[in-house]
């Protein structure tokens, strides 16, 4: 339990938020799977990422970690050894189904295990196109569920219509199919987030991206390079809300990531009327990133929804409280993917707000949230339930709540943002 700092009076002064999580994760495990040493540059030392980490080494592969320096000694696409203990995926997501696209490829057998979360998010949604591949699964209600049990093989190409716009599914699919026989393409409903697509590109695959379809030819060799990962859009998000809601403050985020498959918040903030600007643009040809500075505004509610979802689906938690702050209504659709997050986000986010006194409610899809709501707290306690964005958005709801406050499980935060808690006090002045 933590108490929480409520009632802030000023957030003031630049940070850089830690690495980004989607892209650490992939570059570990893109290390592993080519020919060649691989060195990554500000790593996120997060939970989810170390998960991946020990995966990968108990699969034979040497890496070495050193805060956020990590250098990875690739093994080549079939190179993975079968390993001798179950493999253990924490509590991310990410590790699970990307780390199935690539077993799915190895003719060895390996068992994972998550944590409770992750034993309550869907798998079918990888292991049923793998198998349709040619990988051999099994696990808990026919494969939907973990424990899983993967024996890859030779798998044949496909060519695969995704009903979610999952980045995800995306990346294990194009992850199998680069072992396939065949060339493996895959369309989603939407855009989701491509840093699958520009890294497998980085470690010099070809890609070919057309419209809402990706497509990759097997049997390629990838070859080990440098990777530099910018700051966490979604843990900076945090911070770019708390900027906006808190009185008197003026905050700065340095380096943080600005690929367009992820800046679904600044364009919200930007919609709702929020004094944001962004500077220092760099590196535009793969994950481009700059310097984000977010200023107290005035807020309008709106209405989010379509293409725009996948652009910002973890940053949903915080814009529900920034919604609490706006002006009118903000309706939030089409984020029934938001259910099979580490809490169904819905449910968590709409609970621990309405204590706090905010006018939300949940939908089938989303959300609808009425402002401005002035936040109060007579010694409550709020919990994370676990979910690491569910805590942090509760911390920033702190700042601007009347009264004392208290987080339960405030260590889920660590998944992806273990120095939170320092930053956020850094900034109070
Ligand atoms: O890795 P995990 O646990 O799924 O983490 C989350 C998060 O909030 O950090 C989702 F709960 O991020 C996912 C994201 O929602 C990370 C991700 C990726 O790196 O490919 C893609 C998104 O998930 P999905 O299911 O839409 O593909």
């Amino acid at each position: 339990m933590k108490r929480l700092r409520t009632n802030v009076s000023s957030l003031r002064g630049s940070i850089e938020v830690p690495g980004d999580k989607s892209i650490s994760h992939r570059a570990v495990m893109f290390g592993a799977i080519a020919n060649g040493t691989t060195t990554i540059a500000n790593f996120l030392a997060g939970e989810d990422c170390l998960s991946t980490i020990d995966c990968f080494r108990k699969l034979g592969v040497s890496i070495t970690q050193n805060g956020s320096e990590v250098v990875v000694k690739g093994k080549g696409m079939e190179g993975l050894q079968e390993p001798m203990e179950i493999l253990n995926v924490g509590n991310s997501g990410t590790t699970t189904r990307l780390l199935l696209g690539i077993l799915a490829g190895c003719s060895f057998h390996a068992c994972l295990i998550g944590d409770e979360s992750i034993a309550k998010r869907p798998m079918g949604r990888v292991t049923k196109p793998l198998q349709q591949m040619g990988a051999k699964i099994d696990g808990r209600e026919h494969g939907n569920y973990t424990p899983l049990s993967i024996r890859g093989g030779s798998l044949q190409a496909i060519d695969y219509r995704s009903p979610v716009a999952s980045a995800q599914v995306k990346s294990a699919i194009l992850l199998a199919g680069m072992q396939a026989d065949g060339t493996t393409s895959v369309t989603e409903p939407h855009k989701s987030r491509d840093h699958t697509e520009r890294m497998l590109k980085l470690f010099g695959a070809e890609v070919v991206v057309d419209g809402l379809t990706v497509s990759v030819t097997g049997k390629q060799a990838l070859t080990g390079t440098h990777v530099d990962v910018p700051g966490d859009i979604s843990s900076a998000a945090f911070f770019l809300v708390a900027g906006a809601i808190v009185p008197n403050s003026e905050i700065t985020l340095k380096n943080v990531g600005l690929n367009p498959t992820r800046t679904g918040i600044i364009d919200v903030l930007k919609q709702m009327g929020a004094d944001i600007t962004i500077e220092n643009i760099q590196n535009e040809e793969s994950e481009p990133m700059g310097d984000i500075t977010v200023r107290t505004s005035e807020l309008n509610g709106i209405e989010i929804g379509g293409e725009l979802i996948p652009r910002l689906i973890d940053e949903i938690p915080i814009i529900a409280l920034l919604a609490t702050q706006a002006e009118g209504t903000t309706v939030i659709k089409d984020a029934s993917e938001l259910k099979v997050k580490e809490t169904n986000r819905i449910d968590t986010v709409v609970s621990e707000l309405k204590k706090l006194g905010a006018d939300i409610e949940a939908t089938e899809d989303g959300m609808i949230i009425r402002g401005k709501t002035k936040l109060k707290a007579n010694n409550l306690m709020v919990d994370s339930y676990g979910d690491h964005r569910i805590g942090m958005m509760l911390a920033v709801a702190a700042c601007i709540t009347e009264g004392g406050l208290t987080l339960n499980r405030p260590e889920a935060i660590a998944v992806s943002y273990p120095s939170f808690f320092a930053h956020l006090q850094q900034l109070i002045k």
